[in-house]
This record gives C-alpha cells, sequence and structure tokens, in this order.
C-alpha cells in the first residue's frame, strides 16, 4: 500500500516537474525533481566550480611580474573575480544536498573533473591576453545560454558571472591589441600565446555531439540550451573578425567560409589531446591539482580559526 501511495505521489511529482519544464519555467531547491537532473546538476555545478578555482592558477602565476602596476591591480581584480564565480557556483550547488566540504574533497582527491582548458602553461605575459581574450571568450559563449538553466540558482549565478567575464574577455582582448601593435617581438609574442590557447578554447565546448553522453538529456532538461558542436561553431565566427582587427593569425589552417551556409568551417580538432588532458595527462594536470592540496593543507588554521570564532559567537548568543 505505502509504495502504491508513494508511487502515485512520484507520478504526479514527475507530472509537475515535466509542465515547469515544459513551461521554461525555473525548478527551485524545494521543488521535487527527478533524482537523475539531481545528480547532472551537482555534477555540472560542481565541475563549473573547480573551473573557476582551479582556473585562478595559470594567470595569478603572472600577478607579481604583470608588466606595469595598472597590469597587476587588474589581473589580481580578475583572478578575485573567478574566487567569487567559485564561490557562488558552490552555493548553487549546495542547495541540492551536496556539502561544500564533500566537492572541495572530490577535487583535492582528483575524484572530480574541472575544465582541461586549465591544465596548459602560461609562459609569457601574452598568455594573459590570450587566456581573457579566447578562454574568457569561449566561457561567455558557453555561459550565456546557462543564464536561462532549468535550475534557478545555477542560472542566477550565472548572470553576475557572464557580466564580470565580459569585462575579464576585454581585458585580454586589450592586452593582445598592445601587443600586436607594439615591436615585432611583441606581435610575436601574441602570435605565440594565441596559438597554444586556440585549440584548447575550442576543447574547452566539450567532446562533439556525437560523443557527448550528457547532451542529449541536459537539453531535454533545459540545463543546456545548446549543444556542444553549436556553441564551437558560434564561438569560431565571433573570433574571425576579432583575429582580423587584431593583426593576428587563426592557427587554424583549414578554417574557410562556407558561403551556404553562411558558415566558418573548422579544421580537425586533434580529440587524442583533449582525451589525454581528461585523463589527467595535459602539460600541467598534476602540478594544478598539488597547488590546490597545499592551498587547502595551508588554510588548515583559517579554517579552524573560522569555526572556533564561530563558536564563541554561538556560546555567548546562548549565554546571554
Ligand atoms: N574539460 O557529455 P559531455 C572559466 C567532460 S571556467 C573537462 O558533453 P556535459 C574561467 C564532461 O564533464 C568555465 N571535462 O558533458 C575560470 C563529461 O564527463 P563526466 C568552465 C570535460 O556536462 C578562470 C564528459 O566530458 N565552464 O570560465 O553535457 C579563468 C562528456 O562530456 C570538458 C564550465 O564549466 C572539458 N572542457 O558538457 C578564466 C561550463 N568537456 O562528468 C575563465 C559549464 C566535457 O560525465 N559546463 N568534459 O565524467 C558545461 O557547459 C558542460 O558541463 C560542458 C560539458 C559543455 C563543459
Amino acid at each position: 500500500m505505502t509504495t502504491s501511495v508513494t508511487a502515485v505521489e512520484t507520478t504526479e511529482e514527475q507530472a509537475h516537474f515535466d509542465a515547469l519544464i515544459e513551461a521554461d519555467l525555473r525548478i527551485e531547491p524545494r521543488d521535487w525533481m527527478p533524482e537523475a537532473y539531481r545528480k547532472t546538476l551537482i555534477r555540472q555545478i560542481s565541475q563549473h566550480a573547480h573551473s573557476e578555482i582551479i582556473g585562478m592558477q595559470p594567470e595569478a602565476n603572472w600577478i607579481t611580474r604583470a608588466p606595469s602596476l595598472k597590469r597587476k591591480a587588474i589581473l589580481m581584480a580578475k583572478v578575485q573575480d573567478e574566487a567569487g564565480h567559485g564561490l557562488y557556483l558552490y552555493s548553487a550547488a549546495q542547495t541540492l544536498g551536496i556539502t561544500r566540504e564533500e566537492m572541495n574533497m572530490q577535487l583535492i582527491e582528483g575524484r572530480a573533473r574541472y575544465s582541461s582548458i586549465f591544465n596548459y602553461h602560461t609562459p609569457t605575459w601574452a598568455d594573459m591576453g590570450a587566456i581573457g581574450w579566447l578562454v574568457d571568450g569561449a566561457a561567455i559563449c558557453n555561459q550565456v545560454p546557462l543564464c536561462r538553466a532549468s535550475y534557478g540558482p545555477y542560472g542566477r549565478a550565472m548572470v553576475r558571472i557572464c557580466k564580470e567575464e565580459s569585462f575579464h574577455q576585454r581585458q585580454g582582448f586589450e592586452i593582445l591589441l598592445e601587443l600586436a601593435q607594439g615591436t615585432p617581438e611583441q606581435k610575436q609574442m601574441a602570435q605565440e600565446a594565441v596559438d597554444r590557447w586556440y585549440w584548447p578554447a575550442l576543447m574547452m565546448f566539450g567532446p562533439s555531439d556525437d560523443a557527448s553522453p550528457n547532451s542529449a538529456r541536459s537539453m531535454a532538461w533545459k540545463i543546456k540550451r545548446f549543444s556542444n558542436d553549436e556553441l564551437r561553431q558560434r564561438f569560431v565566427g565571433m573570433c574571425v573578425p576579432q583575429f582580423e582587427a587584431l593583426g593576428l593569425e587563426c592557427p587554424d589552417k583549414d578554417l574557410r567560409f562556407d558561403e551556404e551556409t553562411g558558415q566558418w568551417i573548422m579544421g580537425e580538432i586533434d580529440w587524442s589531446e583533449f582525451e589525454a588532458v581528461l585523463d589527467g595527462r595535459g602539460p600541467a594536470n598534476t602540478e594544478r591539482l598539488k597547488r590546490r592540496r597545499e592551498a587547502h593543507d595551508s588554510g588548515a588554521w583559517v579554517r579552524e580559526a573560522a569555526t572556533a570564532y564561530a563558536r564563541k559567537q554561538a556560546e555567548a548568543r546562548l549565554a546571554a
């Protein structure tokens, strides 16, 4: 008897959930949701949060060596923004019933994914430009549609994140523009950085649609609004005129415009490189996780102090 009542409730709840999705309304933390929807969101949002946190490292590498005080201040603000993005996203994931500590442990124990893009090195100042322009540019392309994700806390977090990413993208473009218009050596440095980051930025969008196991369901649930390939295509189309404005060359030598579809057709992506990075064998995977673990360990005293302070405050409130 109990089982069938539960079954009826679940069917009704499922129908209500389906109706909300169908009507393009939002699912909120208090709402019933299928377990698979909850799990998918926890997976995507926590991976996204981890990407923001690990993503601080390649740029933090240049804070002490930025070429001017102005550049240093801008870069510090940008890296700090990424930390903020990580925090909004962890908070959004927590509304789905996972703790911050669990997500953190998944990351530092190497059980969680974060974006492949942050496993590459930043050998020159121009890499700061290439990251801002290409990596934040790709992030905006992918994330603007996420502002309309069906899960309320995720979509709302994305609105602010996207505003900040726009600033990041423009500052990266401006770094590259200045270098591209500088001495031949500076222009060369800008070109080499773009050569390093272009293909990995295309890989940020994930595997091609026919190799993306999660896309169809995430799109049916309106978490993702466009497929990986659609967003990658949109990004390439955005980059072409910007390459021209910068006076830099696109590293994709097979890129061509298709008059019939009005789209840019890109050359072959080296998916074996993407798979290696996802498998932990990218240029910087090991050092990124090592650095994250060190930061976690060296921050232990801060967590202990904050916990002790909160306990004392609670005790004082009880005693009053
Ligand atoms: N890297 O079925 P698929 C930033 C995984 S940070 C690593 O297509 P899905 C910034 C995928 O997780 C912005 N893994 O999956 C920060 C899945 O594995 P699992 C980061 C990847 O989820 C600092 C498997 O491959 N942005 O902007 O439908 C400084 C199959 O893929 C990647 C986000 O996180 C990858 N590139 O689609 C500067 C955006 N691609 O979990 C800038 C939010 C795929 O099944 N996330 N995988 O083991 C998304 O939009 C989606 O999760 C993805 C993948 C498009 C990335």
